[in-house]
């Protein structure tokens, strides 16, 4: 490959292969990676990101497909991320999401591109957060990241964007449940996509009195989720959607939260830095954790300082 600042003339120029080839680098952590993402921090800081996040088959992919073309309305140039957790490399449920999103194959400026869910030595939301710089780099004004909401890693994905859109389906039980494992805690705006379904009303309302419990403080001036009704196949109540990210943005323009790649790295490696934490402790043989046990009991050591030495028995391990 050419050297790191010819790359990025030609994608700072918007040439579609010099993107996808700055994304397959970045992606597969080669040798120009490093090269390349140092080359960018110049031009970043313009693109909004906004996650997608939800159970599978609630419509996001479709969803994401409606959105797009309202960016595009609104005369906004877009990147989709979707991050696939089905397939370690390629597959056929990445193959759906194309085929979803081909409505904007050849508008030149819509980059769709999926990446694989495994194989990612510095995490998934790692890479996530660098392809997402890449896009910024490349100057879209919206970067939009699709990931599954079911497990601890795609909430940590989801954490790459400014605003967190989580979609739900209408219906009794499920998909809201598979909300509780954390995502509704992120969302910043609460889709249930399917409006056209029975039961959505109720459902909203649910989604309503579990925002109502959830932990995130109340803080004056804060962020209060909206919660909408979305047809993704129809694309009925979506510039409502688009209207409402715009107010998320706004809102954290004013707040002084900017978006940019410094604030999104810094939220991935505090989380990161926590869950390893909390896993190398978790891998102990409980009875290894005796000791400090025995002396907090006996009144010797107070739990925050035996934590302390938790922390630096564990420190180093994988
Ligand atoms: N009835 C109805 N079906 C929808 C709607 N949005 C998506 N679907 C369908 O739901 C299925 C799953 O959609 P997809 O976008 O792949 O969901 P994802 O797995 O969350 O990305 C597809 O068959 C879609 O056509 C909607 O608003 N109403
Ligand atoms: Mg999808």
């Amino acid at each position: 490959m050419a050297g790191a600042g010819d790359i990025i003339a030609r994608l700072r120029s918007g040439e579609p292969l010099a993107l996808a080839r700055a994304i397959t680098a970045v992606e597969n952590e080669t040798e120009d990676a490093a090269g390349i993402l140092r080359a960018i921090q110049p031009h970043l800081g313009h693109a909004r990101v906004h996650g997608f996040t939800g159970p599978p088959g609630v419509g996001k992919s479709t969803l994401v497909d409606a959105y797009i073309t309202e960016l595009r309305k609104r005369d906004l140039s877009v990147g989709v991320i979707a991050v696939d957790p089905s397939s370690p490399v390629s597959g056929g449920a990445i193959l759906g999401d194309r085929v979803r999103m081909t409505s904007h194959g050849v508008d030149p400026r819509v980059f769709v591109r999926s990446i694989a869910a495994r194989g990612h030595l510095g995490g998934l939301s790692a890479t996530a957060a660098f392809v997402v710089d890449v896009l910024d780099a490349a100057g879209k004004d919206v970067v939009i990241v699709e990931t599954v909401g079911t497990g601890q890693s795609e909430v940590e994905v989801a954490q790459v964007a400014d605003t967190k859109v989580v979609v739900c389906a209408p219906g009794a039980g499920d998909d809201v449940q598979a909300l509780k494992a954390g995502i509704i805690e992120i969302g910043d705006v609460l889709v249930v996509n399917k409006a056209d379904l029975p039961d959505a009303e109720p459902t909203m309302k649910r989604l309503g009195a579990m925002l109502a419990l959830r932990r995130r403080p109340n803080v004056p001036g804060g962020w209060t989720p909206e919660v909408l009704a979305t047809t993704a196949t129809t694309g009925a109540g979506v510039a409502a959607l688009a209207d409402a990210i715009q107010r998320h943005d706004d809102y954290l323009g004013a707040s002084g939260r900017k978006s940019g790649s410094g604030p999104r790295l810094r939220a991935l490696l505090a989380q990161t830095a926590g869950r390893l934490a909390a896993e190398r402790v978790a891998k102990l043989d409980p009875a290894a954790l005796d000791p400090l046990v025995d002396a907090v009991r006996r009144g010797e050591l107070d739990i925050k300082s035996a934590a302390e030495r938790l922390l630096k028995d564990v420190q180093g391990r994988d």
